[in-house]
């Protein structure tokens, strides 16, 4: 099987490359841990406004009136609308500019730099990474940048990269996504030179971590140079890297194996133990990892990030450093909408099971012999009866009641 030396692959045959840095998590800052590598004081957290899990609370935390489902005016008199996120090529040019404005402001306020920092930190031995967990995280990962962008200009919502229109071109580096109108065009070593974010300086990462047989220790391996650095992209770079495809998303839709999309299968792959998936007909063995959600994601962090032929690495294919392209949340909002295409014709709860209601006091006796509704307080309950334990002295009543008898 062919391996690839970066962003996934850099984990060849062992299932983690970098130190225990702690539970899978999503809230509040990053330690201050040096051995991460990262200058922590050169971001700021996001305000609480992107912990939001309804439109009730996006509205209150954006001063709007909340006036029921979906009914939000902003204090400019605007409505606040559900985000519809759409393929980036077809947000109309006012939109596609908007967009770009928010994410530099986001940039600027160190609020970005947040965002990646998070993500560094979770990037090994926390579940985000191929395990099941790799889904949700990212959902909500994305979700949250989607509303501090939304923060700043409340029109915008996370268009997606459908890396398929891309990737039927005979040469998807052509694409109209790398020229300056959309996400920047590159120099002859891969430096962005032109578009949006040209004159990013992205967050310095230092080390990567190297796990040996015995015991996690941190190399000095640069992952990239340090000191001021602007977004590195090897489109394409070497051979052979390539785009999502058709054929990808239609493998993960169509396949009953639960494990395409929570599974770790991708480290089957890595082991070069992937008999599991063989039955799959049609696999192309030609690509390195074309199976799970996880896997094809990382197609495209390879195709992007890429490797020259110093064996220097872009931003996007490695876990480090991806973050700091904002390529990133748009392939992981096709990601994410891969993973929502999957989920709303799955639904186990229409299929295969579902849920009586909690037993409550207006269903006779809670409905089983082992329940009472408990009226001894304001609210009524219901409860589960109690044991009854005979002690000695019962035991011995009842003896005496049977010779009385
Ligand atoms: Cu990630």
């Amino acid at each position: 099987m062919k391996s690839n030396p970066s962003l996934l692959s850099a984990t060849n045959a062992k299932l983690s490359e970098g130190p225990s840095i702690g539970q899978a998590g999503i809230g509040g800052p990053p330690p201050t841990d040096k051995l991460i590598g990262v200058d922590w004081q050169d971001h700021r957290e996001p305000s609480s406004i992107v912990e939001c899990q309804d439109f009730e609370c996006l509205c209150n935390e954006l001063q709007g009136i909340y006036r029921g489902a979906n009914d939000c005016m902003l204090s400019n008199g605007q409505f606040l609308r559900k985000a519809i996120r759409k393929e980036y090529r077809t947000l109309t040019d006012d939109e596609r500019t908007r967009f770009h404005n928010a994410i530099n402001r986001l940039k600027m306020s160190k609020v970005y730099d947040h965002f990646h920092a998070l993500h560094y930190h979770y990037s090994y031995n926390s579940g985000i990474h191929m395990g099941p967990v790799f889904a949700p995280w990212h959902r909500e990962f994305i979700k949250r940048y989607e509303i501090a962008l939304r923060e700043i200009d409340p029109t915008i919502a996370l268009p997606y990269w459908d890396t398929t229109m891309d990737q039927i071109l005979p040469d998807p580096k052509d694409s109209i996504m790398w020229t300056a109108d959309f996400m920047g065009s590159v120099d002859n070593n891969g430096y962005l030179n032109s578009g949006p974010f040209a004159s990013w300086i992205t967050l310095e990462v230092a080390n990567k971590f190297v796990h040996t047989d015995s015991e996690i220790e941190e190399k000095k391996v640069p992952i990239k140079k340090l000191g001021n650095n602007r977004i590195r992209r090897n489109l394409g770079v070497p051979d052979g890297n390539r785009l999502i495809a058709d054929l990808n998303i239609t493998r993960i839709l169509t396949n009953n194996n639960i494990y395409l999309i929570f599974g770790d299968e991708q480290f089957k792959i890595l082991n070069g133990s992937c008999s599991s998936l063989n039955w799959l007909e049609g696999y192309d063995d030609t690509f390195w990892l074309d199976m799970t959600l996880e896997s094809i994601h990382a197609l495209v962090h390879q195709y992007v990030g890429g490797m020259d032929d110093n064996h220097e690495l872009g931003d996007m294919a490695e876990f480090q450093t991806a973050v700091g392209d904002p390529v990133f949340f748009l392939l992981h909002g096709f990601i994410d909408f891969i993973f929502e295409m999957w989920r709303q014709t799955h639904q186990y709860t229409d299929q295969l099971y579902e849920y009586e209601p909690r037993p409550r006091c207006d269903v006779k006796n809670c409905g089983s012999k082992y329940l009472f509704c408990d009226n001894s307080k304001n609210q009524k309950h219901c409860g589960v009866k109690i044991k009854i334990v005979m002690t000695a002295e019962m035991n011995a009543l009842n003896g005496l009641a049977k010779e009385v008898v």
